[in-house]
């Protein structure tokens, strides 16, 4: 059987490079998008320069701006990004009929048959740089693997315009001394319970007896086992809608009253609702996601009975299903912010209620990184 090769390309400070692309000048300098830089966004994207002086992503724009006066903040232009992304998509399209878009910026490629000899498809890696360079201006960083765990890891492991390999049956060996962190699926919380366990590096992960994993990760546990071995035969899944829907604000000032509060979950509800609407999309999971003035995030979220997101409903799911489970009183600085759910089958079929298309809904396309003081979401769809 031929041997598996999976690419992961992921842009290199895509944001921040997509704004150094168009303004050359900027070249060589820190470059920090993100929110109003007098404000109180967050930094979405900071060149390499930028992070070298500590400018990390998600970071407030104010403390990326005292760690690095001199760089130059920019607000996003999604456009802009869209294109960009749009065109290295097509690069991989062009090179293999697997391709996964994972994110914006990010996107699995099946490479499987595609070198000439056995061993890495070298051909295949070297063509995504010289024409990601050629018809983008861009750089990425690639990771080459028997499969996507190890590809996505090996992509992220030396940023920025490398490629990194991991070779067939190598894996375990190349995950060992990394980091639990490094697993999707092992968060902060995951990472403090296993550091307890004094599990703190893959190999140890790999090493854990199932029942210990169980305890942690529940049924992920036998799965994140395989994935801490380096095995993982999950396949690409080309083309797969975004999975959740939303919108979110940072706010100038600090905000505590509720009513204000409640009026900004509205909009932002209603705005979700409507792009849902414009794409023929129902919802049924709804998300809370709100950040204090000291920017700590408190999630909530819950299912709500399948109903389309027709403008009379839109709003009160998030309010009925996740105000109930709010705190009492509104931290200082909050933004409300909800919404998301998917289209779940339920929901999928009865959507649009005044429809007499059989047809169920086609699902969201993208979705938005949310990451800022408050937000709505909608999420799940099935086809
Ligand atoms: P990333 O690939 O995570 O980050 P990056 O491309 O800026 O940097 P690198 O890959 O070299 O580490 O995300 C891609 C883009 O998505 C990023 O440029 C901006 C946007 N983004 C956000 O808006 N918010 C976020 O929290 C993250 C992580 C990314
Ligand atoms: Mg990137
Ligand atoms: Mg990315």
């Amino acid at each position: 059987m031929a041997e598996r090769w999976i690419i992961h390309a992921d842009l290199d400070a895509f944001f921040a490079n997509a704004e150094v692309l168009r303004r050359p000048e900027l070249r060589g300098r820190p470059v920090v998008v993100g929110g109003d830089p007098d404000g109180r966004g967050v930094v979405s994207s900071a060149t390499y320069e930028a992070r070298a002086r500590g400018v990390r992503s998600a970071m407030p724009v104010a403390h990326a701006r005292r760690l690095c006066p001199d760089a130059v903040f920019l607000r996003g232009d999604f456009a802009h990004y869209g294109e960009l992304s749009r065109r290295f998509r097509a690069i991989l399209r062009d090179l293999s009929p697997t391709v996964e878009v994972a994110s914006i910026d990010e996107a699995y490629l099946d490479a499987t048959g595609l070198a000439r000899e056995p061993g890495p498809p070298t051909a295949v890696v070297e063509t995504i740089k010289a024409r990601l360079r050629a018809e983008v201006g861009l750089t990425a960083s690639l990771g080459v693997a028997p499969n996507k765990t190890l590809a996505k890891i090996a992509s992220d492991l030396r940023k920025p315009d490398v490629v990194v390999l991991v070779g067939q049956g190598g894996g375990a060996a190349f995950l060992a001394p990394l980091p639990v962190g490094r697993l999707a699926g092992v968060g902060p919380k995951a990472r403090a319970r296993l550091a307890a366990l004094g599990i703190r590096r893959i190999g140890e992960l790999a090493a854990a007896p199932p029942v210990l994993l169980r305890e942690v990760f529940g049924e992920r546990g036998p799965a994140l086992a395989l994935r801490a071995r380096g095995i993982d035969d999950r396949p690409l899944e080309p083309d797969t809608p975004a999975k959740s829907r939303g919108h979110e604000r940072t706010f100038a000032r600090d905000i505590g009253d509720l009513t204000a509060l409640r009026r900004a979950l509205r909009d932002l509800s209603e705005r979700t609702a409507a792009e849902l609407r414009r794409g023929g999309l129902g919802g049924r999971i709804v998300a809370l996601k709100l950040r204090d003035s000291d920017f700590r995030t408190i999630g909530r979220q819950r299912a709500c009975a399948a109903r389309p997101t027709t403008p009379g409903r839109s709003s009160p799911p998030p309010r009925r299903c996740c105000a109930r489970r709010w705190p009492r009183r509104a931290p200082p600085g909050s933004g409300g912010a909800s919404a998301c759910s998917a289209c779940g089958s339920v929901a999928s079929a009865r959507w649009p209620a005044s429809s007499t298309s059989s047809t169920p809904p086609r699902c969201a396309t993208s979705a938005s990184t949310a990451r800022s003081t408050s937000s709505t979401r909608a999420s799940a769809p099935a086809r």
